[in-house]
């Protein structure tokens, strides 16, 4: 092999360009850069002028080692752009060679130093650095108009340079460019490591070929839910299991992609046992036969001041130091039976029982100085959930372990809040951490299509940490799962952003839905001033984007079913809050214009889209539960609207939200102890413990006077507070006492002056039953007081005013000659107007009011859903619908006698 050998491969013409491109071009002269377009972000890259097209017929020359996965991606992408022959031509094969010569078109190299030596010349005549000395991983990928060379460290870079060519001619063209890239942290990559279904097979695979793609190297196969791994980790697998496993080890090794295989045998195991670490080693050699060449030990989340057999007691006596022993004795003697006796096996990995501190203490002691150095120690940061993680922490932690360390990242993982999804990008991770640790392995959510958002972020952060940006790099993760629907997964991806995770640059949290919170911002802010409209229009534009976003990702991303089945619920919820938000934000327009009629009729189906979004249920570990998107934005939103829109009409306009420290029983959720409706009701899902809280929010301080509680229910009277104290507050921390509580109805009155933002119940004494809410009911020295009489019956007389817009009088049967409905306030006052909000509008009444003889002066007719009748300042303390007869059973949401508005 001679330079002779390329000269006489390459055309002298483009030799010359090649000589040519080795003096970086001017960036102005360069075509679009490829730089944007890789991802995970690379090193070094150097646009050159020219331009690379994929012809019809390709020359690809690689060697006997060349990487088969590598391979296979370089012709797919040719095949993609258009080339339909590809000449494959052996990098010491002369007479293939020569019979090329001259033809003038694209020749591809594939194939680093180890693997085809060829390339190596092809980078020479370009004047290109190879790729030796490079971490491992690391590639050079170069293209100028006649040559692409793609050549790793290993065949690892050689596959990682196919994934960097595969997403520059993705349209089959390319700006020329000299790529120098390689990875920051040595491994990168996903634990499937959460509670709950253990992802299926085919999302295991597609996992795999997302981590090749993604330039990823590690799986940790440690589902907490597989029996074979944890509760039963002596039993052999049946073939059929060990089958597929063996799929999965065969699928990652064409991704280069380490499959670790973590064994948890903490909840049973005798560490000092010799039976135990041969039951150890013979499960891990039957997954050494089927390929498997890294190995785990996970200690997690079991106790270790406990033991499983006398023996350690004996062995090892009591407390962490022993525990931190015992663990260290078998996991070196794994060490000593399997790892040393397996070449080509990588290092042993485990999770110690104190994973989530810097604090020494006994155990790490004894792990930092009786475990082997070759074991690599997997460690969460510094919480279960780490908001950030300092390059500090990170050379603390290899200190106070004592050992290399691998992170176990608890990002995106939502199996501690099983309603959300966590789709925003990973955050809050110094470059240090990458850099100077072994690695760091992404925990992710049971939902695994989902999951590749953050974990194509998290890929790129651990690529190159430097240059991570994280909000560029979820752009890019939507781009690349969304694909053509990029733009409507970003609408809801959006709207289920936030986690526990924290920016690094702010050190604050991402909140829910940053796009939609400051168009809601600048629309109040526009409504005050009485001038909406530019901000609506805005608003609108993007709550139709949230409202159609159910129907444009499920049609763009039909290819990808799996993913819309695992985020269906979300995908509802986020539709219906974006029809909700658009109902709200024509309801205030229609207030702006003096529409009452529209803005009525707004309010119900507002109301009616928030019901739905609320009735969604997934199924949860803890039962079913309402999905949470768009988090502590559309809910409060639409919330505030209608307190805003219920003032116009006259009303308090006060929405108290439930809060509660305590789960649901079934449907029964909180929503139900502020519906206004005394027959549904809130059901906790336990028996309160000592502390519990149950109450609500009004949003913002005020002043309230007087609060109401229904507990228990005929079928079960038991279930109420026994012994706790009505409180409240306004900043939720100081909090001042009313009464106890020891009765399941509680009326009471708060002192003079009284105010509060939060009301609420908490437990004292411990009980047995769980707990019934059916009202929870806060009135402030604003709200009117009314009793309800008259006909025809039906259920829930009060609603029809209870300064509840939501709840209703709903009559049994149409109205016959005489019924009347008549509303009672405590006093007479004078009246400006009386509306009526009807739920439907095939009623008619002549509304009245008392007038000082004690007969009925008629205002007008209620007809339609919203009646709007002038009073003239007539001072009554009744106000009466006189049914006309037949018609439709009346339903009325709220009559209201409105106050002239004080001077
Ligand atoms: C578990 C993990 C779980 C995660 C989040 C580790 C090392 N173990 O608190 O399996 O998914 O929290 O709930 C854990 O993090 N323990």
């Amino acid at each position: 092999m001679s330079f002779r050998w390329v000269f006489r491969l390459i055309p002298v013409t483009l030799l010359v360009t090649a000589v040519a491109v080795a003096v970086p071009a001017p960036a102005s002269a360069a075509p679009a850069p490829p730089l944007a377009q890789v991802w995970p972000t690379p090193q070094q890259v150097t646009p050159l002028a020219g331009q690379v097209t994929i012809p019809r017929t390709v020359v690809e020359v690689v060697g006997a080692a060349t990487d088969p996965s590598a391979l296979a991606v370089v012709d797919q992408v040719l095949r993609a752009a258009g080339a339909s022959t590809i000449v494959k031509v052996t990098d010491n094969d002369q007479v293939a060679v020569d019979r090329e010569r001259g033809n003038g078109g694209l020749v591809v190299f594939v194939g680093g130093p180890t693997e085809s030596r060829a390339t190596a010349l092809a980078l020479a005549a370009l004047r290109l650095k190879g790729p030796e000395g490079l971490a491992p991983g690391g590639y050079v990928l170069a293209a100028d108009r006649g040559v692409i060379a793609l050549s790793g460290v290993d065949t690892s870079g050689t596959f990682y340079a196919a994934q960097s060519f595969r997403q520059l001619f993705a349209s089959g063209t390319s700006g020329a460019f000299g790529i120098r890239d390689w990875p920051a942290a040595p491994l990168r990559g996903v634990i499937e490591g959460f509670y709950g279904a253990p992802w299926s097979h085919a999302d295991r695979l597609a996992q795999l070929d997302f981590y090749g793609r993604t330039k990823q190297n590690m799986y940790v196969y440690s589902p907490k839910d597989d029996p074979f791994l944890r509760a039963r980790w002596r039993d052999q697998y049946p073939p059929e299991q060990l089958a597929l496993l063996s799929q999965l080890v065969s699928r990652a090794d064409a991704n280069h992609v380490e499959f670790t295989y973590a064994l948890s045998p903490g909840l049973s195991v005798c560490y000092s046992s010799d039976a135990d670490k041969t039951a150890l080693v013979t499960k891990f050699q039957s997954l050494w036969d089927i390929g498997v060449r890294s190995f785990a030990i996970p200690l997690d989340d079991i106790s270790y001041t406990r033991w499983n057999c006398d023996a350690d007691a004996a062995k090892f006596g009591t407390g962490g130091a022993a525990a931190g022993a015992a663990q260290s004795f078998l996991l070196n003697r794994v060490q000593q039976d399997f790892i040393a006796t397996h070449p080509g096996v990588e290092r042993l990995q485990t999770v110690p029982t104190e994973y989530y501190d810097l604090a020494d203490s006994p155990y790490k002691t004894a792990l930092r100085t009786q475990l082997d150095k070759a074991v690599i120690v997997e460690w969460t940061g510094v919480g279960v959930i780490a908001g950030q993680i300092t390059e500090k922490q990170a050379r603390q932690a290899k200190e106070v372990f004592g050992h290399d360390i691998l992170i176990w990242d608890n990002y995106p993982v939502n199996d501690y809040i099983t309603e959300r999804l966590l789709l925003g990008p990973y955050i809050g991770r110094e470059p240090g951490v990458a850099k100077y640790l072994s690695g760091i392995t992404a925990n992710p959510m049971v939902q695994a299509e989902a999951s590749k958002i953050a974990e194509f972020t998290s890929g790129d952060f651990l690529w190159n940490p430097d240059r991570y940006d994280p909000d560029k790099s979820w752009l890019a993760a939507i781009a690349d799962l969304g694909g053509p629907a990029a733009p409507a997964l970003k609408v809801f991806a959006e709207n289920n952003y936030s986690s526990l995770l924290v920016r690094l640059e702010t050190g604050k949290p991402d909140l829910d839905s940053p796009v939609l919170r400051p168009l809601l911002a600048a629309f109040w802010a526009a409504l005050e001033k009485k001038d909406p409209w530019e901000a609506a229009a805005k608003l609108d534009r993007y709550l139709t984007s949230m409202a159609s976003d159910p129907e444009d990702l499920r049609r763009g991303m039909a290819s990808n079913p799996k993913f819309l089945a695992e985020v269906g619920p979300w995908l509802d919820q986020v539709g219906l809050y974006g029809q909700a938000g658009r109902h709200a934000v024509r309801m205030l327009l229609a207030q702006v214009d003096g529409d009452g009629a529209k803005a009525w009729a707004e309010r119900g189906e507002l109301v009616s889209a928030l019901k739905q979004a609320q009735a969604i249920r997934v199924p949860t570990s803890r039962g079913p539960r309402n999905p949470s998107t768009c988090t502590g934005v559309c809910v409060p939103f639409l919330d505030s609207a209608l307190a805003t829109a219920d003032r116009w009409f006259g009303l308090p306009g006060i929405r108290p939200r439930p809060t509660t420290s305590l789960g649901t029983y079934t449907d029964n959720v909180p929503a139900r102890m502020v519906d206004g409706d005394p027959e549904t009701y809130y059901w906790s899902d336990w028996a309160p413990r000592i502390g519990a809280t149950i109450g609500v929010d009004l949003g913002s301080a005020q002043r309230v006077s007087h609060v109401d509680i229904l507990m228990g229910k005929p079928t079960s009277p038991d279930d109420y507070v026994h012994a706790g104290v009505l409180e409240y507050s306004t900043d939720g921390t100081q909090w001042t006492t009313v009464k106890t509580v020891t009765e399941p109805v509680i009326s009471a009155d708060l002192p003079e002056g009284a105010e509060a933002r939060y009301v609420r119940i908490r437990t004292t004494g411990a009980q047995t039953f769980w707990v019934v809410v059916r009202e929870f009911t806060v009135s402030t020295p604003d709200s009117p007081k009314y009793t309800v009489t008259g006909t025809p019956a039906g259920s829930n007389l009060a609603a029809a005013a209870d300064n509840n817009a939501d709840s209703l009088y709903a009559a049994a049967s149409a109205p016959m000659a005489g019924d009347a409905l008549v509303v009672t306030g405590v006093a007479p006052k004078p009246l400006s107007k009386v509306v009526v909000l009807a739920a439907d509008a095939g009623a008619g009444a002549d509304v009245q009011v008392a007038d000082s003889a004690g007969g009925w002066r008629t205002i007008g007719r209620m007809s339609g859903g919203y009646t709007e009748l002038p009073a003239d300042g007539v001072t009554t303390d009744k106000v009466r619908l006189l049914w006309s007869p037949g018609g439709a059973a009346p339903k009325i949401a709220e009559v209201v006698p409105v106050s002239p508005p004080r001077p």
